[in-house]
């Protein structure tokens, strides 16, 4: 199998269990890892993957398991997706890496005019491309502040913006993110996010006390941009009360703060649209993308306002392999998937037809203290029965359930008590019903 393996949207889409989860090939890889892998590099669901496509991961020991969770919001298109292999063969084939700084080739161009045509506004824009979401964030936070001659930034509760020295600074969860990593990068300050389930507040209010505290303990004139995900991702794909972005973008635009939506995990057709800041019609002065831009391959991207991209001087913006042109490639086609097959419109009918098995398990399962999230995107919240007291144990344990049946899922949130569904928009009818079936037994078997 693991000589052989191919992936794709024609590997039979069927849950398929042929022994344990892990079974004993995975078992045995996993006591490799374990000699050799890094303690720290945790592992969620313990199979070793062979081959996957459509809906479905198939592992060493010929499970095949439905997956809800697209290598955390990455496949959207689909694993090996047809025009993502296609292009990065013939990419492969014609040149694996030049370094764009040195000597430039169409692929790179060809993505920044593409995320120019699909991010937020008519405006004139330009891209730099990046290998990971953290550097994206990175360096849309330098250009911000060379465009502004300002320091501080402002980042939210809940907030997720990645792993390296800066973005733990963003980043609001300590475990296991940011415990013992520290000191951080300074001139971050952190504000309230609106979080309807837990503060009531309707979104102008919920942005005038954000606004209040970034007013008292920043100050309009030292911050150089706002960071938010308009639909949280690890914090818990909390959806903000409707006005909060647009007040806070409205406040930004007023006050010359560069507004930038980290739109990572929530780009790319996933929430039912191109981008999660489409549904309220905000316009971002700068966008981060990476995961679903690629249908896998690491690529990431800041875009933005002309001007505010062409703050920075020549030479200021790049790395090694920003851009590389097998990833570019795959971006392409990923793109080319999402337009071909209209996936924005795929993540709304799957987040209709997720949210209607969702409404029907919570019906017998009062654990379960909200429905939230746009599209593809969607996610519950699990308290004790009538408070929004966070059951992480419950959580935990239905996940567990999950996978042990075949279906791959993902936990999330500050209190680790949200349970996130993320399909790759390739997924069936009949493959996402059959996962819904097992997540309603995994509710029923912990209760
Ligand atoms: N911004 C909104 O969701 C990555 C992290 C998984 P990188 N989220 C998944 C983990 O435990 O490391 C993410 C995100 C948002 C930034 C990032 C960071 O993107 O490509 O992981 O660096």
């Amino acid at each position: 199998m693991t000589e052989s393996a191919v992936g794709g949207p024609t590997l039979p889409q069927e849950r398929r269990l042929v022994t344990e989860i892990p079974g004993p090939g995975s078992l045995e890889r996993l006591d490799r890892k374990k000699a050799h892998v890094a303690d720290g590099v945790g592992t969620t669901l313990p199979v070793f993957v062979v081959a996957a496509g459509g809906g479905v991961l198939v592992d060493v020991d010929g499970n095949s398991l439905i997956d809800l969770g697209s290598g955390i919001a990455v496949t959207s298109v689909g694993n090996a997706a047809d025009a993502v292999r296609r292009n990065v063969h013939a990419q492969v084939d014609a040149f694996t890496h030049t370094c764009f700084m040195v000597t430039p080739y169409d692929g790179y161009v060809d993505v920044c005019a593409a995320l120019a045509e699909l991010t937020p506004g008519d405006h004139a824009k330009k891209s730099a491309l990046f290998n990971s979401g953290a550097e994206a964030v990175e360096n849309a936070v330098k250009i911000a502040r060379v465009a502004t001659g300002r320091d501080a930034v402002v980042v939210f509760d809940h907030a997720y913006h990645g792993r390296t020295n800066l973005t733990m600074a963003m980043t609001a969860k300590n475990m296991p993110y940011k415990n013992g990593f520290g000191p951080f990068a300074g001139e971050v300050y952190r504000a309230p996010m609106s979080y309807p389930l837990r503060d009531g507040l309707s979104g102008e209010d919920a942005a005038a006390r954000a606004i209040d505290v970034i007013d008292k303990q920043v100050g309009a004139a030292n911050l150089a941009c706002i960071v938010i995900e308009p639909v949280l991702g690890e914090g818990g794909f909390v959806v903000p009360a409707p006005g909060f972005l647009p007040a806070l973008a409205a406040w930004a635009k007023a006050n010359g703060v560069v507004f930038i939506a980290d739109e990572i995990q929530s780009g790319f057709c996933r929430t039912g649209d191109w981008f999660a800041s489409d549904h309220e019609g905000v316009v971002p002065d700068l966008v981060t993308t990476a995961k679903g831009i690629a249908g896998g391959l690491p690529l990431a991207g800041v875009t933005g306002r002309a001007e505010l991209m062409d703050s920075v001087h020549v030479g200021g913006l790049g790395g090694t392999y920003g851009g590389n042109p097998i990833a570019c490639a795959a971006a392409l086609g990923s793109i080319e998937e999402m337009k071909e097959h209209d996936l924005a419109a795929r993540a709304r009918a799957i987040g209709e037809q997720m949210h209607a098995r969702l409404e029907a398990i919570a019906v017998d399962h009062d654990v379960i203290a909200e429905i939230r999230g746009r599209g593809a995107m969607m996610a519950i919240e699990l308290c004790a029965p009538g408070t929004t007291d966070p059951d992480p144990v419950r959580t935990a344990a239905v996940s567990a359930y999950c996978h042990q049946h075949g279906v791959v899922t993902l936990t999330c949130g500050t209190w680790g008590n949200v349970f996130r569904f993320l399909p790759p928009l390739s997924i069936s009818d009949a493959l996402l019903d059959e996962a819904f079936d097992v997540v309603a037994e995994a509710f029923a078997a912990t209760a």
